[in-house]
């Protein structure tokens, strides 16, 4: 399988990662907004050295618990490092937001694919994602991010989120978006339990169905804080043992913090798929 971006093609035969780099007023001490710039380029130029394939870009509009951002503020923080990036490297670059106006702008400024944790369903984000022609992350998600640990409940875990992807599939084809430009996410951490995400990796491969690439975001995530009772800067080899999981159940992009980690362990993965 391959994702054609417009000026690059990553080949997903083999498994690749997805680096992190969060852009939001506390992950870098603020000593204003060129100190800010300055420390995410230095930050995506690890992400780079260590072998991300793809760098995740993201405002914080859509993280768990977060308050929303205002779409100036999200502008702000996101457009400077993209085109700071874009100044010295043509590795892909995703915007993780779900607001159309900032899919639209990243774009223009240099990213090359859009990550949505609420799948397009956003005021004007179907039709942006069609006319811009750039690959989409689909991800699953029951309610919103600020209360959606409520108590996430579901019939069927698996089957209702294979049910709310096929339908998202179905709006992004109907609104013209390239079948080959979708990838899929069941969206571990958001609106489900510890059990619920635990039941997702061991079910990944059951979401290959679709034939589409499947893209998974584990990395430091509370389910590995649950389970050990670690904080979240200790949750790397935990975050590790799930990617493991997920890439032995099909997943091609791996949305991580840990790069080069996570790089070792999916190698591992391919050499052992290999093995006789
Ligand atoms: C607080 C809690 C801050 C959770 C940030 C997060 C995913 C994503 C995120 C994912 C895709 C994080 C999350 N998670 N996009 N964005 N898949 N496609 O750990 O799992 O970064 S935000």
């Amino acid at each position: 399988m391959f994702l054609n971006f417009k000026h690059t093609t990553l080949d997903l035969t083999q498994p690749c990662v997805m680096g992190i780099l969060n852009v939001t007023p506390d992950s870098f001490s603020d000593g204003g907004r060129f100190n800010s710039i300055e420390a995410a380029l230095k930050q995506a130029r690890q992400l780079i050295a260590d072998g991300a394939a793809i760098i995740d870009i993201g405002g914080e509009s859509t993280r768990p618990g977060a308050a929303p951002v205002s779409e100036n503020e999200e502008l702000e923080r996101v457009i400077p490092v993209i085109e700071a990036i874009r100044r010295e490297s043509d590795i892909p670059i995703s915007i993780d937001t779900s607001k159309a106006r900032i899919m639209l702008s990243a774009i223009r400024a240099g990213a090359n694919m859009i990550n949505d944790v609420y799948a397009l369903r956003a005021e004007g984000a179907l039709d942006v994602a069609a006319q811009l022609d750039v690959p989409v992350c689909l991800m699953h998600m029951q309610g919103e991010p600020r209360t959606m640990q409520q108590s996430p409940t579901y019939d069927d875990l698996i089957n209702n989120i294979k049910e709310f992807l096929l339908s998202r599939v179905q709006a992004c084809l109907a609104a013209g978006i390239k079948r080959e430009h979708i990838l899929l996410d069941p969206g571990f951490g958001f609106g489900k339990t510890p059990q619920q995400n635990l039941s997702l990796i061991k079910h990944l491969n059951q979401f290959a169905d679709f034939g589409l690439p499947m893209l998974v975001g584990v990395s430091r995530k509370s389910t590995i804080g649950y389970i050990l009772s670690k904080e979240v800067d200790e949750r790397i080899f935990g975050s590790l043992a799930l990617t493991t999981m997920a890439i032995n159940n099909g997943a091609s992009i791996i949305r991580a913090h840990d790069v080069a980690a996570s790089l070792d362990a999916i190698k591992i993965c391919q050499a052992l798929k290999l093995a006789p």
